[in-house]
């Protein structure tokens, strides 16, 4: 008989060097930093986890350093000795020692996940609901860059039909500049790929009243997130009066948050992240609130690792209800892997790996080099 109870949790942070400098509205990422949280059963089972805040704690307040405290000091105690297929108890007597965090409890939710499927010899998806698709539009994200850069590298992987869809983190400029930078891009790309924006929650009402119609004369396609987290009714404001669709990102971090934007007729679109929504779990009761209300969603990332990233699209390959594609591009940021096989990216389009829990191994020696001591 599988024994699936808990004997160990470890963590470590993974300092993992990015491709290029990725540019934020408030912070430049060079590196990325992943905790790396493993749960090992009595039969010696492991499942992984992801820790991850895009690029640290600007987005959402916790960083690799408080995730790992949390885990090893508060989340940890209550999942040791309690059975890997018992996620819903451990996530309540989670909500029990720790408020929020939920970065941190999606680590160690998406590890028990991830060593209950291998247990049971099934990929995670078979534990999220079962085959949706087996892959799905991915989208690849520019941060704040010159526009002849911008230009370089979005032609480049349109070439390589790697990606036909591109996210153009914005926030770190003049509004105006900002606006200006991202019409030229749109300009000199005449319709090559679609183009989405992320203003990141910087721009307030009158900004966004104010510089919104230049973004959507130049032919953005979709808005996430442009002004403030708790402000549904700004978003709410302008996802009614300006032709294009919104995303809500920052707007979105729970069931209720979810909730909040469909009742408010908020965003079209929903930004679901295993990450900041604190796990599988949360993510698939967004989806479904979403999904009631014909709301579409888009597998999001906190610019996760292969781990984390694949942990996503298992469940987006699991829900109808990821019709907005994806941009789970994450390990496509960074220089060097650490798993024994790439995740596949093609034609524009992310694959899901095959096997057992995310499909995917730790390539030890790569993990070793990138453990921060
Ligand atoms: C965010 O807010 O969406 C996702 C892609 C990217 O470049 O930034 C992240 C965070
Ligand atoms: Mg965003």
């Amino acid at each position: 008989m599988t024994n699936l109870t808990i004997r160990s949790v470890e963590t470590r942070i993974l300092d993992v060097p990015l491709i290029r400098p990725h540019k934020f509205a408030t912070s430049t990422a060079t590196a990325q930093s992943v905790l790396l949280v493993s749960v090992t059963t009595e039969d010696g089972v492991v499942g992984h986890g992801e820790g991850v805040t895009p690029g640290g704690p600007w987005w959402g307040g916790e960083s690799a350093e408080t995730m790992q405290i949390l885990v090893e000091k508060y989340l940890a105690p209550v999942a040791i000795g309690r059975r890997v297929d018992e996620v819903p108890a451990v996530l309540d007597a989670m909500e029990g020692v720790v408020s929020r965090g939920r970065f941190a409890k999606a680590a160690l939710e998406i590890a028990m996940f991830d060593a209950w499927a291998r247990a049971l010899d099934v990929p995670l998806r078979s534990l999220l609901g079962g085959a949706a698709r087996d892959s799905i539009e991915c989208t690849w994200a520019l941060g704040a860059m010159p526009l002849d850069e911008m230009v370089d590298e979005i032609t480049g992987l349109l070439d390589s039909d790697r990606h036909r869809s591109f996210k153009l983190k914005m926030g770190a400029l003049d509004p105006a500049e900002d606006v200006a930078r991202i019409a030229a891009l749109a300009e000199r790309l005449d319709g090559r790929a679609s183009l989405r924006v992320d203003i990141n929650a910087r721009w307030d009402r009158l900004t966004a009243n104010m510089y919104l119609p230049g973004l959507v004369e130049a032919g953005i396609e979709l808005i996430e997130q442009p002004t403030p987290t708790e402000q549904i009714e700004v978003l709410a404001e302008l996802n009614q009066t300006l032709p294009v669709q919104f995303m809500a990102d920052e707007s979105v971090q729970s069931p209720h948050d979810a909730l909040e934007v469909v009742r408010r007729d908020a965003a079209g679109v929903i930004a679901v992240k295993t990450t900041k929504l604190g796990g599988l779990t949360r993510s698939k009761e967004v989806v479904a609130i979403a999904r009631a209300a014909g709301v579409a969603c888009h597998a999001a990332t906190s610019l996760e690792g292969p781990i984390g990233t694949a942990a996503s699209l298992h469940l987006a390959c699991a829900e109808p209800g990821f019709n907005y594609g994806s941009e789970l591009f994450g390990p496509l940021l960074m220089a060097e892997s650490y798993v024994t096989e790439p995740i596949r990216y093609e034609s524009g389009r992310v694959f899901l790996p095959e096997g057992p829990g995310t499909g995917l191994e730790l390539d030890h020696d790569a993990v070793e080099r990138f453990t921060r001591r």
